[in-house]
């Protein structure tokens, strides 16, 4: 469809004005909103090519972010509903070091879409802060989001903050972001690994029912 192409240039291009526009557009022309954010990703995919081949600066993908959030906010509603009982709380977070937060965002909106309580509690999160807003919130889950290989180290940090506290067996932990694998979070003995947002929210919902 010509608007999904449309979506994935304005997003390359960091036009903030211009994505709710079309956004709005393709909700009306019948996208489904997880059509509506694929868009947007494939189009944020070519920034990423192209950042890390020094094609493209900071100042440009930060546009590229704030079309993603411009886009996102239409998105919410659509994918949330405020209105349910929460089935499970859950403690989000982007881990020390790490400034990422729009792939955080994503999967909080999932989540909450899939009926979850969600405690957003940042970027660059300390392990302990991860420990301190699960004992306060009374957390089913703690939720990671880990983009840079170089804050993959955090994890095994986060788990032990949790079994010095004494609550390792009454908080599931699960991770996720771009260098994550299974087979690290195996590794690292953390309860759920999700792909994207769409399976981190299938993912949630089944750890906090266990
Ligand atoms: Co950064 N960055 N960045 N960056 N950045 C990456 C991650 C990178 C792959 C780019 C590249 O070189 N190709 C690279 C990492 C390389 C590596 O670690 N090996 C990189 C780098 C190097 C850096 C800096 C070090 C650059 C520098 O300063 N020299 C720096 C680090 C800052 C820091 O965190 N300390 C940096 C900074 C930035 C910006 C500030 C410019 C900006 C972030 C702004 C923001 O988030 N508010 C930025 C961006 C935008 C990117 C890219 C281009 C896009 C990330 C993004 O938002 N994607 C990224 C390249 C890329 O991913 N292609 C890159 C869209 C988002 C929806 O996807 O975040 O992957 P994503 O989230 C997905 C899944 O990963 C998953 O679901 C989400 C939705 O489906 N997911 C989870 C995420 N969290 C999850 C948690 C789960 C489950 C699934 O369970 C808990």
């Amino acid at each position: 469809m010509e608007i999904l192409e449309k979506i994935a240039a304005a997003l390359y291009d960091g036009d903030e004005k211009e994505m709710p526009l079309l956004v709005q557009e393709a909700i009306e022309a019948g996208c489904s909103p997880q059509q509506v954010l694929d868009a947007m990703m494939a189009g944020m995919a070519i920034v990423g090519d192209e950042f890390s081949r020094d094609e493209l600066y900071i100042p440009e993908v930060l546009c590229s972010c704030h079309a993603m959030m411009e886009g996102s906010k239409l998105l919410k509603p659509l994918l949330t509903d405020a209105d349910r009982n929460a089935i499970g709380t859950v403690v989000l977070g982007s881990v020390q070091g790490d400034m990422h937060d729009i792939g955080k965002n994503l999967v909080g909106m999932m989540l909450e879409g899939r009926g979850l309580k969600v405690i957003d509690i940042g970027i660059d999160v300390p392990a302990e802060k991860f420990v301190e807003a699960a004992i306060k919130n009374n957390a089913d889950l703690v939720a990671c989001s880990i983009l840079l290989t170089t804050t993959m180290p955090e994890t095994p940090k986060v788990v032990k903050a949790f079994e010095e506290a004494g609550i390792r067996d009454k908080i599931k932990i699960m991770i996720g972001g771009a260098p994550i694998t299974q087979e690290f979070c195996d590794r690292m003995k953390c309860d759920g690994y999700a792909k994207d947002a769409g399976g981190a929210a299938a993912l949630a919902v089944e750890l906090c029912q266990k």
